[in-house]
């Protein structure tokens, strides 16, 4: 397995912030499951949920956006083999929504859920790693809504289907549960640089 470190010099779109088996793109590629779903700002909300289900505490778009804001600069690695580097985003961590909603996080796991009933499984860890944030702007402008605006996670260190596109909210979990394309095969956690595509890898 290459590591991190490991320079291929003499093959052409790759650099040694390339995970095993990635190309490096240009482009921004999309990649939807379904059709773009398009939500009225001044009905939209962010919930975080408890293990039952429950609504902890929600936000509105503009609370969302005059919560302390987090910008990061990332390479993000989607699971068919492209990789992004140096994308820019800015949002809220997920510290600062537990800090706004006065929450200890009740459970190690999340669900994430979207419109268009797309969802994702989650550590709280990898939630909290550097660079994880609750998206609305992409590259200095409003996110773009095939990209998955008005607001998606961006969990770089992990598979860009992670990445939870158009996301509404985020329910804990005791134990780590397949989203949508987790139970379609693919891997539970999906580190790139372990190249942990499909579940069994
Ligand atoms: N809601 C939702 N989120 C999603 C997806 C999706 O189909 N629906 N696709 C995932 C996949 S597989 C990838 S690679 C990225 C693609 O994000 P992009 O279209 O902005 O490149 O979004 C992820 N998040
Ligand atoms: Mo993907």
């Amino acid at each position: 397995m290459a590591t991190r470190g490991f320079r291929r010099k003499h093959s052409i779109g790759t650099s040694d912030r390339t995970p095993p088996g990635q190309s490096i793109t240009e482009g921004f590629p999309v990649l939807s499951a379904g059709p773009t779903p398009r939500v009225p700002l001044a009905t939209w909300t962010f919930a975080l949920e408890d293990a039952q289900g429950r609504e902890a505490h929600r936000w509105t778009w503009d609370e969302l956006r005059s919560l302390p804001a987090t910008e990061v600069t990332v390479d993000i690695h989607c699971v068919t083999k492209w990789s992004k580097l140096g994308t820019r985003w800015k949002g809220a961590s997920f510290d600062t929504l537990l800090r706004a909603a006065g929450l200890e996080p009740p459970a190690p796991y999340v669900m994430a859920f979207c419109d268009g009933g797309y969802t994702t499984n989650l550590s709280v860890a990898d939630l909290r790693a550097d660079g994880s944030l609750i998206a609305y702007e992409h590259d200095g402008g409003l996110l773009e809504a095939e990209h998955g605006g008005p607001v998606r996670l961006v969990i770089p260190h992990l598979y860009f289907w992670k990445s939870a596109k158009w996301v509404r909210g985020l329910r804990f979990m005791q134990t780590d549960q397949p989203g949508f394309w987790e139970s379609h095969g693919y891997h539970l956690r999906g580190d790139p640089w372990a190249e942990e595509r499909y579940s069994g890898d």
